[in-house]
């Protein structure tokens, strides 16, 4: 079993007398002024739960783009702070980095979010190259690269790098600082090559990526894509059954390491006393009186099938009648990427159908969609997960969907099943949900049918065969399993 405290075990023993430096761009603490004093909160992300763990055993650093308003009010001269923030004896630093309106347009929402991202998820959005948002992105991949050695100060360093937002940095790492020791986690998918030669950088990218030692994606089958992507695009010697690149002399491993959850404590938390008092109170704030709860969680993201859920569930009153002032579906929504026009509109999208939704089936006490865009905390998520007869994931395509794995955490046995799309990184391990298309209305709706209609003896096995998957392989076992092929390569 893989705990928090085999993994302290780990660093104290092998990492301990190594610097160890994670770079994203998300910050693990973010201080924000309220009511003119400044407050410090740690984002929901399944990336903060998995590395600050390990930063806090190896006093490492993170660095990261200081997003905070009151952010640069806190670190010292080299725009450094110590955290986590509310700890007297704070266990590592946060090294800020700043960028300006502009170049937070070109690097994140524009090649990061209009470039990459609706390249790598295959839901025929179309991306948008422009050579303004390269500039910027290689610049600010260089501010990431310059912040990192000059934290490394030349000294053997582990560097654990997370995501699209720095495919070049390990390159302009390297030129400098040969020896240092670098992995890349890539927590969306990776297309198949086909789909990435449009890319009018992709060499760079390919590039960029490859003088990493280490390059970790969720599943086997964009590892697969991975490889044949660099086949097609760069003179290097691919080697499929070895699972690495050699290219210009640097040898990369590519491994997938499906991310996951601190599975232990959401379960214990779930069944808390705490939760259970929330589970009344949501129910009473939501005005939640109807049989059968339906759950969703996510990002507004048009990769998430919101949209597409709610035909799913118009079309399933409308077959199962039966249904109809019986089950409710609560959605979460948490805003996302607000400033781009995609995000707006698919905002706008969304209110019109619940709204037509809702016109078309409510009655004097009784609506099917409650749709809330709010910000919940984790407990009040854990009630809102516990109280569910099923979770509805319809992502068009996604790396992996953490929803679905702290979901099957926190039910109970007896009620709750997982209602998962087919195109997730997590149908590859949760095979005993009921899984659907969600770019076919008639099929989702029919899984949530069959969740629902279960016999009690075959949802419990369901269930203890998922929670017993995820307890295996929880968050502890993708760190540890990153940081020993670190070491290995070493
Ligand atoms: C990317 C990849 C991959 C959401 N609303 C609230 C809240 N959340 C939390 C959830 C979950 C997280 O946010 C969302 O994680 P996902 O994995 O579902 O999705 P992305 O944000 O798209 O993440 C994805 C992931 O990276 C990790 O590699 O799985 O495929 O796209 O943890 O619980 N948490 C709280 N309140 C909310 O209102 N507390």
């Amino acid at each position: 079993m893989w705990t928090k405290e085999t993994l302290k075990e780990l660093i104290s023993d092998k990492l301990k007398d190594n610097l160890f430096i994670v770079a994203s761009n998300r910050e693990p603490y973010i201080h924000k002024f309220k009511a003119d004093k400044i407050t410090c909160f740690r984002p929901a992300s399944g990336v903060v739960t998995a590395l600050d763990p390990i930063l806090q055993t190896c006093n490492g650093i993170w660095v990261a783009h200081g997003s905070g308003d009151a952010d640069r009010k806190v670190v010292d001269f080299k725009n450094r702070v110590r955290v986590p923030c509310n700890d007297p004896n704070p266990k590592y630093t946060l090294r800020r980095i700043w960028i300006n309106k502009a170049e937070e347009i070109g690097y994140y929402y524009g090649f990061s979010n209009e470039a990459l991202w609706p390249l790598c998820h295959i839901v025929y959005a179309k991306p948008k190259f422009r050579e303004s948002d390269w500039n910027h992105y290689k610049q600010i991949n260089q501010r990431f690269a310059d912040a990192i050695l000059e934290e490394a100060d030349g000294k053997d360093a582990f560097i654990f790098l997370q995501d699209y937002h720095l495919t070049l940095v390990p390159k302009m790492i390297k030129q400098v600082n040969p020896k240092a020791k670098i992995a890349l986690f890539w927590h969306i998918p990776w297309p198949n090559p086909e789909v990435f030669r449009i890319c009018p950088w992709k060499k760079e990218i390919i590039e960029g990526l490859l003088a990493a030692d280490l390059l970790g994606f969720h599943i086997h089958y964009h590892v697969d894509n991975f490889l044949e992507t660099v086949n097609h695009t760069l003179e290097a010697k691919v080697d499929k059954a070895g699972s690495s690149v050699v290219y210009q002399g640097i040898e990369t491993s590519v491994r997938p390491y499906p991310i996951s959850i601190d599975y232990d404590s959401i379960e214990k938390e779930a069944a808390s006393k705490e939760v259970q008092n929330d589970i009344k109170k949501v129910k009473e704030e939501l005005g939640i009186t109807s049989e059968i709860v339906g759950i969703g969680t996510d990002r507004i993201d048009y990769t998430k099938g919101i949209t597409e859920k709610f035909k799913a569930i118009d079309h399933f009153l409308e077959t199962y009648p039966e249904y109809q002032g019986k089950f409710v579906f609560i959605q979460i929504g948490s805003l996302s990427r607000i400033h781009l026009d995609t995000y707006k509109k698919l905002n706008d999208e969304i209110n019109g159908l619940v709204e037509r939704i809702n016109w078309k089936y409510s009655s004097d006490n009784w609506s099917p969609i409650i749709f809330i865009r709010k910000y919940f905390t984790p407990t009040q998520l854990l009630a809102i997960y516990r109280m569910a007869d099923i979770c509805l994931i319809s992502s068009l395509h996604d790396g992996m969907n953490l929803v679905a794995k702290e979901f099957v955490a926190a039910a109970s046995e007896k009620k709750g099943m997982l209602v998962l799309s087919q195109f997730t990184g997590a149908a590859r391990e949760l095979t005993e949900a009921i899984t659907f298309n969600p770019f076919k209305p008639e099929d989702c709706a029919s899984a949530i049918k069959s969740a629902l209609s279960l016999p009690a003896k075959e949802r419990k096995e369901k269930m203890q065969k998922m929670k017993a998957v995820i307890k295996e392989n929880n968050i502890y076992r993708w760190s540890t399993k990153i940081i020993n092929a670190l070491l290995r390569l070493s």
